[in-house]
């Protein structure tokens, strides 16, 4: 596991479908400054070297807030920037392996789907974090199964490392996520795609907050 903690709240994962690359880094830098437990960068649609470049942008605003800042999906590209972690999905590789290439201080977070199998794994494998979802139904990513809180609720008895809870969540509807034991509420299109992203984030923390113990 890493040294670096991870606080409870937000964790923000970048749009690249609806949004140029300056809109995002535009919301980006106004909301790190409201509290932002995470910044994923996340982004299937461009090439290594775009990826690089943008995620390096990114990277050093999330430097100047001392936000962790996570890669989805590429190991190598976390490694190459020397970012604050790596977070993968069961295309991506095991997190045993990663661990290998990254060293004992980077982050590692596990997309667990509905899977407490997956999860297991992931916590012995030392995972920093572990992902549920879909919550609700959501149209950024195909191919989604439904995660309950029910199974958050199960997760948060058997593990002591943070859970992640993303698909469909909003300030509106994340309530009975958190009462289940959440600790991050990870989100894109509700913040990103807003027509006042800083109101949502600023209402997200609101809802964390009234259930903080
Ligand atoms: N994994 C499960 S659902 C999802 C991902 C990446 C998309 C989350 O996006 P949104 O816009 O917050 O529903
Ligand atoms: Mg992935």
């Amino acid at each position: 596991m890493s040294t670096t903690r991870i606080n409870r709240g937000l964790y923000l994962i970048t749009e690249h479908v609806q949004l140029d690359f300056a809109s995002l880094l535009a919301i980006t830098e106004s909301v790190l400054p409201l509290g932002i437990s995470v910044l994923q960068y996340r982004n299937k649609s461009t090439d290594y070297e775009q990826k690089m470049e943008q995620a390096r942008q990114l990277q050093q605003l999330c430097q100047t807030y001392k936000v962790p800042f996570i890669i989805n999906d590429d190991l190598q590209l976390a490694i190459s920037l020397g970012a604050d972690g790596v977070h993968l999905g069961r295309d991506d590789g095991d997190c045993k392996s990663a661990r290998l290439l990254l060293g004992a201080q980077k982050l590692i977070g596990v997309s667990c789907y509905n899977d407490l199998a997956r999860a297991e794994q992931a916590v012995n494998e030392g995972a920093d974090y572990i992902a549920f979802g879909a919550m609700f139904a959501t149209s950024t990513k195909t191919n989604t199964v439904h995660a309950s809180t029910d199974l958050i609720t199960q997760a948060k008895q058997r593990y002591t490392v943070p859970l992640v809870a993303i698909g469909g969540i909003t300030p509106e509807n994340c309530e009975p996520i958190i009462v289940a034991g959440a600790d991050l509420l990870a989100t894109v299109s509700s913040v990103y795609l807003a027509s006042n992203p800083s109101d949502v984030v600023i209402k997200f923390n609101q809802q964390m907050v009234k259930y903080s113990s």
